[in-house]
Parts: C-alpha cells; sequence; structure tokens
C-alpha cells in the first residue's frame, strides 16, 4: 500500500512522514546556523553561511520526497535473482541529486577552506565531486545494466575527492596549528566515513533494487542527517575561535 496505489515499489505513507520530518530537522538546522552566526561579525560568517545553505537546499529536497514529488519510476531491469517480475517500476527521486548537485560542493568548501588548500585545487575537487554526483544521476535513471558503468565512473571520482582530503588536505591543515587541524580532522574522518555509506546505499538502493524504498529512505535519510546537520554542528563548533583571516578568507 502507498500514496499512489501502485503495486511497484514506492516509499509508503509512513516513509513520506519520515522524510518530512527529516525536512522539518534540516530546516530548524538552517535557522540554527543563522542565529548562530549573529554573535560574530559579517567577516567571520563564511562557514555559518556554508551551512546554513546546506540545510536550508536538504530541507526543501526533503519537503519535495515527503510530499511525493521529484520522482521518477524506472523500470527495474529483471533478473532471475529478483523475484520482481518484468515490468515493474521502482521510484527513484532525482530530487536527491539536485540536492546533492548543490550541497555536495559547500561541504567541500567547509572542509576545503577550513585547511586553507589552494584554490586550483579546491576547483578541482568541487568538479570531481560533480562528475560523481552527475554519474550517480544518470547511472539510477539508465534502466539496463549499464548503470553499473556510470556508478563505476562515480566511484573513481569519489576516490579523488577522497585522496585530496585524506592525503593534500592533512598536510595543509597540520601547518594551521593545533586547533584547526583537530577541527579538520574529525569533520574530515567524519565525512569520509559517511560518504563511503552514500554508494552501499546506492548500490543496495536505487541500483540493485534489493532493498525496498522505504528503507533506502530511511538509509539516505540518516546520512543525510549525519552528513549535514550533525556536521554543521562539527564544523562550526571547531570553528568557534578561529579567526577566519588566518585561513586567507
Ligand atoms: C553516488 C553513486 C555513484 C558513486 C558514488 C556516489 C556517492 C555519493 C555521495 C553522496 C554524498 C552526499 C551527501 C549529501 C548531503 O548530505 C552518487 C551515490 C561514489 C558520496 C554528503
Amino acid at each position: 500500500e502507498n500514496r499512489t496505489g501502485r503495486a511497484d515499489n514506492h516509499i509508503t505513507v509512513r516513509g513520506s512522514s519520515f522524510l518530512f520530518a527529516i525536512a522539518a530537522v534540516m530546516g530548524a538546522a538552517a535557522l540554527g546556523c543563522i542565529g548562530w552566526s549573529r554573535t560574530k561579525p559579517r567577516q567571520q560568517r563564511i562557514f555559518f553561511y556554508l551551512c546554513a545553505l546546506i540545510n536550508f537546499f536538504a530541507a526543501i529536497a526533503y519537503f519535495t520526497m515527503g510530499s511525493n514529488l521529484g520522482w521518477a519510476a524506472i523500470p527495474v531491469e529483471f533478473r532471475r535473482s529478483n523475484p520482481r517480475v518484468g515490468g515493474a517500476t521502482r521510484q527513484i527521486f532525482y530530487a536527491r541529486y539536485i540536492d546533492w548537485f548543490l550541497t555536495t560542493p559547500l561541504l567541500l568548501l567547509d572542509l576545503l577552506l577550513t585547511c586553507r588548500l589552494p584554490w586550483p585545487t579546491i576547483l578541482y575537487t568541487i568538479c570531481m565531486n560533480e562528475i560523481m554526483i552527475v554519474t550517480g544521476l544518470v547511472g539510477t535513471l539508465v534502466a539496463t545494466r549499464y548503470k553499473w558503468g556510470f556508478f563505476a565512473f562515480g566511484c573513481a571520482a569519489f576516490l579523488v575527492v577522497v585522496y585530496i582530503i585524506v592525503a593534500e588536505g592533512r598536510q595543509y591543515a597540520k601547518a594551521l596549528g593545533a586547533d584547526i587541524h583537530r577541527t579538520y580532522i574529525i569533520c574530515g574522518v567524519w565525512t569520509i566515513g559517511l560518504w563511503f555509506l552514500y554508494p552501499i546505499a546506492w548500490g543496495l538502493g536505487e541500483g540493485g533494487n534489493v532493498i525496498s524504498s522505504d528503507s533506502e529512505a530511511v538509509f539516505y535519510g540518516v546520512l543525510d542527517f549525519l552528513a549535514k546537520p550533525v556536521f554543521s554542528f562539527l564544523l562550526l563548533w571547531g570553528h568557534r575561535h578561529t579567526d577566519i583571516a588566518r585561513l586567507g578568507l
């Protein structure tokens, strides 16, 4: 049973309520970032504004998905191991990817401005990240097994992003003193640990059709909660004594 009464794989009313709950949390987090920013002079607010935008974008994306909008019915490839009969479709929320396209670069900016990487490296990392998101979107909309080709390109781009955060960023952060270094390590470990779970959710849900749409919604929802509001708090708390001028901003 689901909102549209279709038999195909689609979130239920409870799944929809979960999405609305996440939307509310994201909205509250965005307001929290704005409120907190007002304790600082305007020149010192860049991280607050980035985090507010990340959570505001996500609130709108989750409102969209909770409202049962921003999705397409994509045919599920028939496999002997898959009990679903031919002609079945799966609900694919492309709205997620509009959110991720806008918010993952902002999350990376939060992290890479913290370690003061040179701008060409930041630009390169963000473009690799966009390759990852767009190939994930294309892959999820493709009905045939070629989807896994796009997934592989996305994973390759993701590994470049991971390398820059783990290897290059860490070197730069170390030069900025103990406080900034610690903030970078905490937020970097948090990011890498969580971001690795997204392709797993993709493979089990949108890609492989192994878990239900409701389970996928909860999987991504919990990840997004940890990767956006909780990340924002860790980063802004870590920067509470940072003079932004030290980061060349
Ligand atoms: C996809 C599929 C293609 C391969 C890879 C992926 C990774 C996605 C990631 C998404 C992160 C999203 C965040 C959202 C905001 O909170 C696109 C699933 C590697 C890492 C952090």
